[in-house]
């Protein structure tokens, strides 16, 4: 049936007539349909990829699109005056996650199932996900995050699985999403639950009994782990996400008549960074109650594992009191002190391979990398510190374990789905076949020197940029100019992150406007970003950025000039819309502590030129584009390693010795600012800038100030800007998460 006839026959009224609201569960019932007709991919073997987050973004969008159902629907709606995009706007968003690891987990499964890869995501189902950030008096204040009502996503299965935690025994409930590929079949996403979680028992924002297992075990992703009954809580989430993914995969193994001894041939786990690592210890005492001796369960277990690493920050790096796993799952300590045992037998009781250390922690990634038969880093320089310095000792002992798998994105939501402009344009010149073969892409370097081509481009970032102005407006009440430079940093906030140096360069900027010197062309600083609601410099850092965006405001002079804005709640949401309309996209990290990063694929993808150092992917955009087509700034990675090796940084040195360091970091505490903000919040800040400075902000300072203002400079010559940023989309087919699929199932999983 045409889908106007089929939308028609779902609604008691005509489309004309039907409100937003309507019109989008009536067209989640015909998507509904369609993927009930789909049929599941199907192999020889099968990947389960666990993960503690899988931030999926809203669903309507992406599955008409994987449909191709999009471009029909919207016509008919444009003709009876409706906006598709408005109605999705009425999907709550999923909250199962919280940065790139957990976007990177979603545009993996779109690329499994697209390219017809039977596999399978397992997590949680978290009621409240991870918050909801509201701004009061410039702060960030975290409010539950109430996604799952009105739920269109998640359908209840029938399978059930006890878990045994702290010696008593709960029963789980396996809740599924369809992962419908851009090709006529689809996967599933498994999110496991308990049917006692009470969310009533959530007040003053995020707070909870953090002891009440029944009760709040799948509230939240993240709960605060500062105290020891939070340390508890992520330990039995996480034991309850693996015990669930290894029975499930058991029972998946019997259902088809496989022999469990063949395990590994017919299935394949992807660890997602540490949360999920307990899944080794799990399915190695599964094993061995099925009757396979501990010698062989241990053997099958590693060749079936796979551990990705996407941090090299030491303190995210996952490590449990002994005390506290025995608490909650004496059920593994045997294991965990068998495989201890064996490692300290094999290699000679060398402290740093140990799992479990002198201080009885046991170290989650030492479990992975000892027994899984890969381990990656997500992209080539991370891959190289992880190997030389970060995992030395473990590459020495196993050099054919580790491999790079440079991460992606997939371009059915963030090129079809978030700037349909720009796809529809890139069809009409190059044809479609760059949706399914990204490096295809690579055609629209024939018309680098098209000068209507080029204006095409600049036109359509301009309506990006004066919708996302509209928006601005609505949400944040503020006017930003389209004409102006869109200059953004979207992503978590992290001192390594430095979105502080970002707002150092804002100082600057409004101090020289203030002393008379205007810049050519205004300029938009746009900030998205949630701080961890326990890690207070971040919040300090939030607190600055609203405080600045606030002073230039309602300064009648610099607001002419400059404008800030810190857009709040950032999501996927929010990122499809501002992705499409940068201009200078923000990746400013310290070099060596950004593992990849996802953001700057995406920005380079929809036209935004590059201000990196050179970190993560940054180094792979500059081989792929050339120097001429980034800005790159900054101490390099092996310069920033050296300098913590030797302790050889002191931010002091660069406050007391640098003029415009001094002024920008003074201001800080100015009375302007102090008038707007929390005086032990910003003086917290400062003094931090000045004596610790942890991720080296003042390193970088000149560097950044002086390639942004080249930077800047080059936006006002039209045509050389319009050329760099259609080489950046041309060449941007490589960040395909097609392509790393492709990469993990080729040197891991071989699923066909
Ligand atoms: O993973 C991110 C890295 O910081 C990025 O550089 C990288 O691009 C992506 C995808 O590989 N890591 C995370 O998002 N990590 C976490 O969010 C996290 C959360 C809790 C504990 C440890 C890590």
């Amino acid at each position: 049936m045409e889908l106007e006839t089929l939308l028609n026959s779902r609604l008691n009224k005509s489309i004309k007539e039907a409100s937003n609201t309507e019109l989008f569960y009536a067209i989640t019932q015909i998507v509904n349909q369609k993927k009930l007709e789909l049929p599941f991919i199907k192999g020889e073997k099968k990947l389960y990829y666990i993960s503690a987050e899988f931030l999926i973004g809203k669903q309507l969008g992406k599955n008409l699109i994987n449909l191709g159902l999009y471009h029909e629907l919207d016509q008919v709606l444009t003709k009876n005056n409706k906006s598709l995009k408005q109605i999705e706007q009425i999907e709550k968003e999923p909250s199962l996650g919280n940065g790139g690891l957990g976007r990177l987990a979603a545009c993996f499964l779109d690329s499994i199932a697209t390219l017809n890869l039977q596999g399978d995501g397992i997590g949680l189902n978290y009621h409240l996900g991870l918050f909801h950030q509201e701004f009061k008096d410039r702060k960030q204040f975290e409010v539950a995050d109430e996604w799952l009502q009105d739920n269109t996503i998640l359908h209840p299965t029938d399978v059930h699985f006890p878990i045994e935690l702290a010696g008593k025994t709960y029963v789980s409930h396996m809740y599924d999403v369809d992962i419908v590929g851009y090709n006529g079949q689809k996967n599933t996403l498994h999110l496991f639950d308990l049917d006692t979680i009470d969310e009533s028992i959530v007040h003053d924002g995020i707070e909870f009994d953090k002891t009440d297992i029944a009760r709040n075990l799948t509230l939240f992703l993240y709960p605060d782990d500062r105290n020891k009954d939070g340390q508890l809580l992520r330990i039995y989430q996480q034991y309850f996400m693996v015990s669930n993914a290894a029975q499930l995969i058991i029972q998946e193994e019997k259902e088809k008549g496989h022999c469990l001894d063949d395990l590994d041939k017919h299935v394949s786990i992807q660890i997602n960074d540490t949360h999920p690592s307990m899944i080794i210890p799990e399915l190695i005492r599964l094993l061995i109650q099925e009757g396979i001796p501990f010698e062989k369960a241990v053997s099958i277990v590693t060749n079936t594992c796979a551990y990705t690493n996407h941090t090299i920050l030491a303190e995210a790096l996952e490590k449990w009191p002994l005390d506290y796993l025995q608490e909650v799952v004496p059920q593994l300590i045997p294991i965990i002190h068998d495989l201890n045992h064996s490692i300290h037998t094999a290699f000679h009781g060398q402290p740093d391979l140990a799992i479990i250390d002198e201080q009885n922690r046991v170290h989650m990634a030492r479990i992975d990398m000892h027994y899984s038969s890969s381990i990656n880093g997500v992209a080539a320089l991370h891959t190289e510190i992880l190997k030389n310095q970060e995992l030395k000792a473990f590459y020495t002992i196993y050099p054919n374990k580790f491999n790079n798998k440079t991460n992606g994105i997939t371009f059915r939501r963030w090129i079809m789905h978030c700037n349909p402009d720009l796809a529809n344009l890139i069809d009409r010149l190059i044809g479609n076949s760059w949706h399914k073969n990204a490096n295809q892409l690579e055609k629209l370097l024939a018309f680098s020197e098209d000068e209507h081509v080029l204006n095409q481009l600049d036109e359509i970032k301009y309506k990006n940029k004066t919708f996302l102005a509209q928006q601005i407006k609505e949400q944040e009440g503020i006017e930003v100019d389209p004409n102006s430079i869109f200059d953004i940093q979207v992503k978590r906030l992290h001192e390594y992150k430095r979105q502080q140096l970002n707002a150092l360069w804002i100082i600057h900027k409004y101090l020289q406007i203030k002393a008379g010197q205007f810049p050519k062309r205004p300029i938009t600083v746009i900030f998205g970003a949630k701080a961890a609601p326990a890690y207070d410099m971040a919040k300090n850092i939030i607190h600055l950025i609203i405080c600045l965006q606030d002073l230039i405001q309602h300064d009648p002079v610099v607001n002419q000039h400059l404008k800030v804005v810190m857009l709040n709640n950032y999501n996927v949401a929010k990122s499809e819309m501002v992705v499409p309309a940068c201009d200078i996209s923000e990746q400013i990290s310290l070099a060596s502590k950004e593992a990849s990063g996802t953001g700057n694929m995406k920005f380079m993808l929809n036209g935004a030129i590059t201000l990196g150092t050179n970190d993560g992917a940054n180094v792979e955009i500059r081989q792929l584009v050339g120097d001429e087509n980034i800005y790159t700034f900054g101490k390099s990675s092996d310069e920033v390693i050296h300098l913590y090796e030797t302790e050889g940084y002191h931010a002091m040195d660069y406050y007391q010795n640098n003029a415009i360091i001094h002024d920008c970091i003074d201001f800080i505490t100015s009375p302007e600012l102090l008038a707007l903000g929390d005086e032990k919040m910003l003086s917290s800040l400062k003094n931090n800038l000045i004596h610790a400075d942890w991720f080296m902000t003042l390193l970088d300072v000149n560097s950044y100030f002086t390639v942004k203002e080249s930077l800047l400079a080059c936006y006002e010559n039209r045509n050389v800007w319009k050329k760099k940023v259609l080489i950046n989309i041309a060449k941007a087919g490589f960040f395909s998460s097609d392509r790393t699929i492709e990469e993990y199932n080729r040197d891991i999983w071989h699923l066909k």
